[in-house]
């Protein structure tokens, strides 16, 4: 084993190559480009969060904090600068929050010296995961994510069941974070975000009520409801404005991801969408519109999903995961779609605000039935006869 200086001295190259790495776009399918490295993984965490540096108390240079797993961020573009606010988790199974910073979204991204001190509210939390970022007309940036607590009516022995709500925290600055009450509704919440706007002179929430045990495939779907406040919120009106349907990619639960983005054709939305399978759950994304006029109104929603797993991202901590909570709008119109996979590690692809349109404007919308799928392509085929007329064109 090297010395303490030595390995010191390694991890250190190592940690500076990482930083360094710069991050290439990857032709795609039109609709995205996926960037070909993650943007975050646990090795991305500084040296000083995980090891001890004092040769006198770790001669052996071991690390004293493991950072286990970075994934589902929260994103935004802040005074021109992308920050995530990262679910990071530690070798001890807790998440929390991080804030990293990258000059240009892609690559590049470093985490700023400490993690955030979420303020508790209550009854302290067992774990808190999964913000959302919402830039809101009010002057406030909210970050809504899910608290998870011991369920205290669980049977002796079950050691598994939790209790779910959605916390609330506003800030100015991403270092400071006012805690407010968390969201009160009828029963459990994950998912929430908040709409950008006011509706009706209301805060708009998308919802995820969660009727039983979390997990369990009871999820209703992706709800809508107004609240007066943000310093009380309360859903207690609420409808299903996406549900969950069978033989989907949301056959099994569904939940929005970050908030929407307003374009000049309605509301661009990105879920994700949860079936079972025999391997498990298999978690994938997909997109859908809403109407400017009202944006609980779906006005389309291409068939299926936008992105499932590929290679590398098949394998992790939680396998056949694609997750997101977190994409940035450029100036330009660029789109970042931040994006994890297996619960392990951040990823990103790039599309535009036009091009996301453009698909779920004109790509099909899901029929339900196997014939309808094959009424879809073969309409596709044949709109291509002009275009596929000798053997070199029927590729
Ligand atoms: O493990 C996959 C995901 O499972 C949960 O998401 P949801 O409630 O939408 O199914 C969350 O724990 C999420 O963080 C995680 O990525």
């Amino acid at each position: 084993m090297k010395n303490f200086e030595e390995r010191l001295q390694a991890l250190k190259e190592q940690q500076r190559k990482l930083y360094e790495k710069e991050n290439t776009p990857v032709e795609g399918n039109g609709i995205f480009e996926r960037y070909l490295h993650p943007v975050l993984t646990a090795a991305h965490a500084p040296l000083f969060w995980r090891y001890d540096l004092s040769p006198e108390r770790n001669p052996y240079l071991m690390e004293r904090f493991g950072i286990h797993a970075v994934m589902n961020a929260g994103a935004i573009k802040w005074k021109g600068r992308y920050l995530l606010v990262v679910r990071v988790e530690g070798a001890d199974r807790k998440s929390f929050f991080a804030v990293a910073e990258s000059p240009n979204g892609v690559d590049h991204f470093r985490f700023w010296d400490r993690p955030v001190v979420m303020p508790e509210y209550g009854e302290p939390a067992t774990n808190i995961y999964d913000m959302r970022l919402t830039a809101h007309e009010d002057g406030w940036i909210y970050g809504i994510f899910c608290v998870e607590r011991k369920d205290p009516h669980a049977p002796a022995g079950d050691l598994s069941s939790a209790v779910a709500c959605a916390g609330v925290a506003r800030t100015r600055d991403f270092i400071h974070w006012e805690r407010l009450p968390d969201i009160q509704a009828r029963c459990q919440q994950r998912n929430v975000v908040l709409h950008p706007e006011f509706v009706e002179g209301k805060y708009a929430l998308y919802t995820r009520p969660q009727d039983g045990f979390i997990d369990a495939g009871k999820g209703g779907g992706i709800g809508w409801a107004l609240t007066d406040s943000m310093e009380n919120a309360l859903i207690r009106d609420e409808f299903i404005l996406n549900p969950r349907h069978y033989h989907t990619v949301r056959e099994l639960k569904n939940g929005e991801g970050p908030a929407p983005i307003r374009t000049s054709r309605g509301w661009l939305h990105l879920a994700h969408g949860v079936r079972g399978c025999a391997s498990g759950l298999r978690y994938v994304l997909y997109l859908y519109m809403t109407s400017l006029e009202d944006p609980s109104r779906v006005i389309a929603e291409p068939a299926g999903f936008l992105m499932a797993p590929e290679g590398e991202e098949y394998v992790g901590d939680v396998m056949n995961v694609l997750f997101t909570n977190g994409w940035i709008q450029d100036e330009d119109g660029r789109v970042l779609i931040y994006y994890a996979s297996c619960d392990t590690r951040l990823h990103v692809a790039e599309s535009s605000v036009d091009r996301l349109v453009d698909y779920c404007l004109h790509t099909q919308a899901d029929g339900l039935r196997t014939g309808c799928s094959v009424a879809a392509l073969n309409a596709l085929i044949d709109g291509n006869q002009p275009y596929v007329t000798d053997s070199e064109s029927r590729l």
